[in-house]
């Protein structure tokens, strides 16, 4: 017997050498490894808050993959799903920080033809899948590569056809795809998610939407229930039932806002699970978006549930 899971997240996890200097790459001169990957990011952001989560992916057999896995392992994602690819390599990805702005983060990636874009269609579990209850994927799993792409497209209907809920993040990455390559895909996408995430900027590039309401209405004319447009330091909103509910980032230093979206959302579908008031898991979503700016790493900033409420209650105790 199987025991089910609240989340599974399908994408391409790596490793990431984040600077640990600001500047220039060609001038930086150590780094710190983490594992990252935008849907791996999703599922251990979600597990530290509680839910029990599965990540699908493809990792190489080699030093880089076992790194990973026991990472993820480590966060008590389920990796059962697991495949591992003899021939080619896990992905990486370098993160060039504080350049050309204090705060600013840019991905350099090493990826062409990696493990993690190799993922078949035939490699997927339909009864993994519908051990969920919400599926997740996002605009990166669909850029990455015509293979991966489809293992989406047949992921997201087995999810469909075991009536899981279905959460897209856009994630629009122009270093994977043009916008007018990416514009198509991603609609489709959008037609079949019952949640929707976009940053503000990738609404503006995608739909020419200049602000949050405008993104919304574009966003949730493809038929999503729920759609979150992120700000930023901002903040975000989420569209819900026909209301907006607003959220504001927490004041932190900003060391590296990567992967502050996929926490923002690991903790939106927490709530969502939780049956947590929209009002609060917007606020909540947002103070875990800015807790992980605060620290180098895509989910090392993520909370415990019980730290996370803590600071809700503002009952935090430091000593
Ligand atoms: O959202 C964070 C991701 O951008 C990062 O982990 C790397 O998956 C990644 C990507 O493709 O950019």
């Amino acid at each position: 017997v199987t025991s089910p899971l609240d989340l599974v997240t399908l994408g391409e996890a790596m490793v990431q050498l984040n600077a640990t200097e600001a500047g220039l790459l060609r001038h930086v001169r150590t780094f710190e490894k983490h594992a990252a990957g935008s849907e791996l990011n999703c599922a251990i952001a979600a597990s530290r808050l509680g839910l029990r989560t599965g990540w699908i992916g493809k990792l190489g057999r080699d030093e880089l993959g076992e790194f990973v896995l026991a990472t993820a392992r480590s966060e008590r994602v389920d990796t059962s799903a697991v495949v591992r690819a003899d021939d080619v390599p896990t992905g990486l990805f370098l993160i060039q920080r504080g350049y050309p702005w204090p705060g600013s983060s840019s991905s350099v990636y090493y990826r062409n033809g990696s493990a993690g874009s190799r993922l078949r269609a035939s490699e997927l579990s339909e009864s993994y899948v519908s051990r969920a209850r919400i599926f997740h994927f996002s605009g990166i799993s669909l850029a990455v590569s015509p293979e991966l792409r489809r293992t989406c497209w047949s992921a997201v209907e087995m999810a469909k056809s075991a009536g899981i809920m279905i959460s897209f993040d856009i994630n629009f990455r122009r270093k994977l795809w043009a916008p007018e390559e990416g514009i198509a895909v991603i609609k489709r996408a959008l037609s079949v998610a019952d949640v929707v995430f976009c940053a503000s900027d990738d609404a503006a590039t995608l739909f020419g939407a200049d602000t949050p309401e405008e993104a919304i209405e574009v966003l949730a004319s493809y038929g999503a229930a729920r759609v979150v447009v992120t700000r930023g330091a901002e903040g975000a909103c989420m569209w819900f039932d026909g209301r907006l509910f607003e959220g504001q980032g927490r004041r932190v230093s900003v060391v590296d806002a990567t992967g502050a979206g996929d926490a923002l959302a690991a903790t939106v579908l927490t709530g969502i699970l939780g049956r947590w008031p929209d009002d609060k898991t917007i606020e909540l979503a947002c103070t875990v978006g800015s807790l992980v700016c605060s620290v180098a790493g895509d989910f090392e900033g993520v909370p415990s549930g019980e730290q996370l409420e803590a600071l809700y209650e503002d009952s935090w105790v430091p000593r």
